[in-house]
């Protein structure tokens, strides 16, 4: 079911050669640019219209407006199930331990006698997030998201997610049960690359914000891109991804399950199973097979994802081998599962998250672990790290040097100046010292 790549025998490539042995899904994000542009610069000029008309023509539902009312978001949130209800408490619950942890506090630094630079963390002013509809309706990414921008200190937050037809052309009530439960009462109902836009240009009913995230299909991942550089975004989320790490101590039931876990998202999700064991490989493969067999979206998205390119069973010659391969790949959630696991997963360099041992599934983090599910794709891993609280700050630095400081240091200043033919530079400096800067 899963395709075998055999690293075994021969000395592993280095580098980018290693990563390039593992493929990824194809996500033109740069193809699906040219689509997004136009329904982007009609948000942009006709505001709320063109949302209505984007509403209509991909949700099949007519609005006379975007913004949701906010009663209804009690009126989910009051005919929620209690069971869910009960499990997305926890979760938030969670999540707010951990990412309260990470709240930073202003730090300074005398440089000199006289001299400070003062580090402080402004929180965004406001920001949009991003629930997707659709095939993946996830109150859980609410949580994600609205959570460090909340422990962050962000002040006005604003979310959107697609009208849907059965729920009389608003989110899903899950999504606005979950936004009630976080105290969220700024919601649209508005989708796909229109929602960045409306949240980037800001329409008649929402004011522009400062900064976009969450998941999404090509689609957002497009308009996130079109809108770098006006807003800040957290990152473009491609499908996701799961590697395991895995010796001949694993229990194939939980690989295959685990794998099957994520493989369910998306047709183009990944499923990589890195082992030095061809036992545990093959019991892998028995096993996906009935429990394939069990599991709800089989057809659409599963085995598409299993059968895929960008989903492989990698056989390595040791663990120490595996651990070079996971690195190289930098996959969105890596499961460690060998005898070592607490000691391995020090030594992991790129991953998104990393899950250790046996008892730490992929599902426990996507719901209820306390960490972040939104996890960068793609092999991003290797430069950027999952949504926190860090990236809804600013870290601004306050300078602060008396006379004396900037006295001490002038000439080093305007000798750096000189060497890159900045003079003017270095007038600023000397004009506060009537030309008295030593040695200039
Ligand atoms: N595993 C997904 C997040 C998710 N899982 C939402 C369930 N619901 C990407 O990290
Ligand atoms: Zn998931």
């Amino acid at each position: 079911m899963i395709s075998r790549i055999d690293l075994r025998g021969e000395a592993l490539p280095e580098g980018r050669a290693l990563r390039d042995l593992l493929p990824r899904a194809e996500f033109d994000v740069e193809a699906a640019l040219e689509k997004v542009r136009p329904l982007c610069e009609d948000v942009h000029h006709r505001g709320t219209a063109a949302l209505i008309e984007s509403a209509e023509k991909f949700d099949g539902v007519t609005l006379e407006r975007i913004r949701v009312p906010v009663p209804a978001l009690a009126a989910a949130l009051d005919a929620l199930d209690p069971d869910v209800r009960a499990a997305l408490e926890e979760s938030i619950r969670r999540a707010r331990l951990v990412h309260r942890a990470q709240r930073r506090s202003e730090h300074t630094t005398r440089v000199v006698p006289g001299g400070t630079v003062t580090e402080k963390w402004v929180p965004v002013e406001r920001v949009g997030l991003y629930a997707p509809g659709g095939r993946s309706v996830y109150p859980s990414s609410v949580i994600m998201n609205v959570v460090p921008a909340q422990e962050a200190g962000v002040e006005s937050i604003a979310l959107a997610s697609p009208a849907q037809r059965e729920f009389d052309g608003l989110p899903h009530p899950t999504i606005l049960a979950a936004c009630a439960l976080l105290g969220i009462d700024e919601v649209y109902a508005a989708g796909g690359a229109s929602a960045v836009a409306m949240f980037a240009y800001g329409t008649e009913e929402c004011p522009p914000v400062n900064m976009v995230t969450g998941p999404g299909n090509i689609w957002v991942a497009a308009a996130k891109r079109y809108f770098t550089g006006r807003i800040g975004i957290d990152a473009e989320a491609g499908p996701t991804e799961i590697a395991v790490l895995a010796d001949a101590t694993a229990d194939p039931v939980h690989v295959a399950a685990d794998l099957i876990s994520q493989a369910e998202h998306d047709p183009l999700a990944a499923a990589v199973l890195v082992t030095d064991s061809v036992e545990l490989a093959d019991a892998v493969d028995k096993e996906l097979e009935p429990q394939v067999a069990a599991t709800k979206h089989i057809e659409d998205r599963v085995l598409p994802a299993l059968g895929g390119r960008q989903s492989a069973v990698v056989l390595v010659d040791s663990v120490e081998d595996g651990l070079r391969v996971v690195n190289a790949y930098g996959a969105e959630h890596l499961e460690i599962q060998t005898a070592d696991a607490a000691a391995l997963a020090t030594r992991v360099r790129n991953a998104g998250a990393v899950f250790v041992g046996p008892y730490a599934p992929v599902s426990l983090g996507d719901y209820c672990a306390g960490s972040n599910h939104v996890l960068p794709t793609g092999g991003c891993a290797c430069h950027s790290s999952g949504l926190s609280v860090q990236s809804f700050l600013r870290g601004i630095h306050i300078v602060d040097y008396s006379e004396e400081a900037l006295a001490e240091v002038a000439h080093h200043v305007v000798t750096l100046a000189e060497a890159e033919d900045l003079p003017a530079h270095g007038a600023a400096i000397k004009a506060r010292f009537a030309w008295k800067v030593p040695g200039k």
